[in-house]
């Protein structure tokens, strides 16, 4: 009985895996999957010897092992020669030609992730291993049992192995370096050391959660399972119930290669993962057999890539930033280029340090490349293009600003103005302050800040809230009417709710970062008590060091930051901690939003905040719909969200839960 029915639901729950991950067209709702999974749960903790191999339960991950075994490929996993132009798919298509008379060819996208190969014995999954060096690889099977793309067991009883793509999507990407930025971790430099990364821990419980996902294209002995051609055996996987990618083109014609290769290079941005360029294979698989291999690699395929991120351009100049702590920051005004879809021209520096590694100078020719989302750096100088003119960098020894004489810190590569008056230091504690991670003071960008210090509207941040007083000052400025003006005073206004940690992390006191402002509030619960607390009492806190201590103490023993919070106070600033916010995966990741009414945030952008955050936003008001968010006049949908008791948030609501 109980046998039977863990059967059934093995069944039933994955095939609404397979349904919602695979084909992305779920026929059940989470609600239905989530109490089958949990009656599994139930009836497998009661009749252990009755768990499946392929119960969805080994998703969860939980297996840890000590070290990875090696593995040797029956097959050897080779990789792709990489081609770079036109010049040279004409001359992979002549050296076909001189084999095969009549090629046609299969082009797929180039996924950025890392190679797989699946094993299946009877239709069971049983192993999953890197390439490693194409002979052996690692056994990463623990791992690749909990990405719920991969079928843990097959339609049919066949041995079988089938390679592909291990891959993290971009939104999963940027999620989980949110998260990691948060939780003060090390972030990854792109989606595919993220994926790697993930599939290489030992404890699979952390690849568990790092949504991971696979694209199969190849299987080792194809003929074996009566498949003729590339296109069969991507169609006979799909059959098997693995993601194929579905943006794959049959090309009778080399031209059409080509175009397919143009058409990606522009569109690549629009995929939802990363493709670093096209794989092109001949078709048919006695044409590959006859075509062969190298000792290397495939005579019969070929990878284009696309050109790297990365431009040349000349180092015009270097100037130094002032940052708020008066940290002294070189970077580099560079003739302006496109990059990857924007146009740079500047570029951090970091450091003495880093600018005499790298023997960067004035005048130089530097390669500078963008690897995903993150900020444009200098890869290397080409000295080979230098002339002799270039001018040897030289470390500010003032302040840009102030002028004062900067000082070195023995434990940093950084050069530090300590001038508490520096106007530099200042507008940068300004911009701080309002930042999007301390008290959110929305609109309040770095030129706005900057503007309004200069004209002398804004110098402590006390002053953000009373900028009403010069209303009528700011309505003469360029670009400001009465309702941008309004929405800055509200925004400020707004502010003065903010939790304490938020506060904390504004002041911007020396050491206490997002984290540690968190920590005080936590241990605090109000300002007065922290203001009180001494260095004994502040080290005894679990994550607060004796350099933090020291460095609140003395903060709040200097009478000009008891004036200043004492003025924030009379100003109606909250200063108390209001208790942990929800993780922003509670609140937002895969849920479904429906937005109606008007909104002050214009409704692209409210999709994009709900989007970033692992959400996703629909039209209408379902039973799937997990918050409708209100805003003026709604209409019908508001009212159905009431009839079918789906939460509902208005703005002030919504914004709160965005503002983390
Ligand atoms: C033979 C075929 C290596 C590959 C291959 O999306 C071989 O086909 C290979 F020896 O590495 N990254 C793809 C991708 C990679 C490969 C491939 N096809 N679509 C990829």
């Amino acid at each position: 009985m109980v046998e039977k029915r863990i059967n059934e639901l093995v069944e039933i729950l994955n095939k609404a895996s397979y349904e919602y991950h695979t084909l992305d067209a779920p026929t059940i709702t989470d609600q239905e999957y989530d109490d089958y999974y949990a009656e599994l749960v139930k009836l497998e903790a009661a009749h252990p010897e009755f768990v499946r191999d392929d119960s969805p339960t080994v998703r969860v991950g939980g297996t840890i092992i000590e070290s990875f075994n090696k593995i040797v490929h029956e097959v050897p996993m080779m990789s792709l020669d990489d081609i770079f132009n036109d010049e040279e798919i004409l001359d992979f298509d002549e050296k076909v030609r001189k084999v095969v008379e009549h090629p046609t060819y299969v082009c797929e996208l180039k996924i950025d992730g890392l190679s797989v190969s699946l094993l299946y014995k009877n239709g069971k999954f049983v192993r999953g291993a890197t390439r490693g060096d194409g002979t052996t690889g690692e056994d990463i099977t623990h791992n690749v049992k909990t990405i719920k793309s991969v079928p843990l067991s097959l339609p049919k009883p066949l041995d079988i192995e089938v390679r592909g793509e291990i891959y993290m999507p971009k939104k999963s990407f940027t999620m989980l370096n949110e998260q990691r930025r948060l939780k003060g971790e090390k972030e990854f430099a792109n989606p595919r050391n993220a994926a790697a990364g993930s599939v290489r821990q030992l404890d699979s419980k952390v690849a568990a959660e790092r949504n991971l996902d696979t694209f199969l294209y190849h299987i080792p002995n194809a003929s074996d399972y009566g498949v003729k051609t590339q296109k069969e055996a991507l169609e006979f996987m799909k059959s098997l119930n693995f993601i194929v990618n579905p943006n794959i083109k049959y090309c009778e014609k080399i031209e059409e290669v080509i175009a397919y290769i143009k058409y990606w290079q522009e569109h690549r941005d629009e995929l939802p993962y990363e493709i670093d360029g096209v794989v092109i294979k001949v078709n048919d698989l006695d044409e590959q057999h006859k075509l062969g291999f190298t000792a290397r690699v495939p005579k019969w395929g070929i990878a284009y890539k696309f050109p790297a991120v990365e431009v040349l351009t000349k180092l015009i100049g270097i100037e130094f930033c002032v940052g708020r702590t008066g940290k002294i920051t070189p970077r580099a005004d560079l003739a302006p280029v496109h990059l990857a879809g924007s146009i740079i021209s500047s570029v951090t520096l970091h450091n003495e340090d880093y600018i005499k590694e790298k023997d960067i100078k004035i005048g130089d020719v530097v390669a500078i490349h963008k690897a995903g989302d993150v900020i444009p750096e200098v890869v290397c100088v080409k000295k080979e293009r230098r002339t002799g003119d270039e001018i040897p960098f030289v470390m500010a020894t003032t302040c840009p600003i102030c002028g004062s004489k900067l000082v070195r810190k023995e434990t940093e590569a950084a050069y530090f103005c300590l001038n508490p008056k520096c106007d530099a230091r200042k507008i940068e504690g300004l911009i701080h302050y309002a930042s999007r991670d301390a008290m959110y003071l929305e609109g309040f960008g770095e030129s706005i800040v900057e503007d309004f210090y200069n004209k002398g509207f804004l110098h402590t941040f006390a002053d953000y809230y009373t900028l009403d007083e010069h209303k009528e000052e700011l309505k003469e400025l360029e670009g400001f009417g009465e309702r941008s003006i309004q929405k800055l005073l509200d925004a400020a206004e707004a502010s003065k709710e903010n939790s304490l940690e938020r506060l904390l992390f504004g002041l911007g006191i020396r050491h206490v970062g997002k984290k540690t402002a968190r920590i005080l509030a936590e241990a605090y619960n109000d300002m007065d008590h922290l203001i009180a607390a001494t260095y004994d009492e502040l080290c005894i806190i679990p994550d607060i060091g004796d350099i933090i201590a020291k460095s609140v103490v003395d903060y709040f023993k200097d009478d000009v930051n008891i004036t200043l919070i004492t003025r924030l106070k009379e100003l109606e600033l909250n200063m108390t901690y209001k208790g942990k916010p929800k993780e922003l995966s509670e609140l937002f990741n895969e849920k479904t939003f429906v937005l109606t009414g008007t909104l002050n945030m214009p409704r692209e952008t409210a999709k994009e905040r709900i989007e970033y955050r692992g959400g996703k936003v629909t039209s209408s008001v379902t039973k799937q719909t997990d918050v409708v968010v209100v805003g003026t006049s709604p209409g019908s949908k508001y009212k159905k969200a009431q009839e079918l008791g789906i939460e509902i948030w208005d703005e002030e609501q919504f914004v709160n839960n965005l503002n983390l």
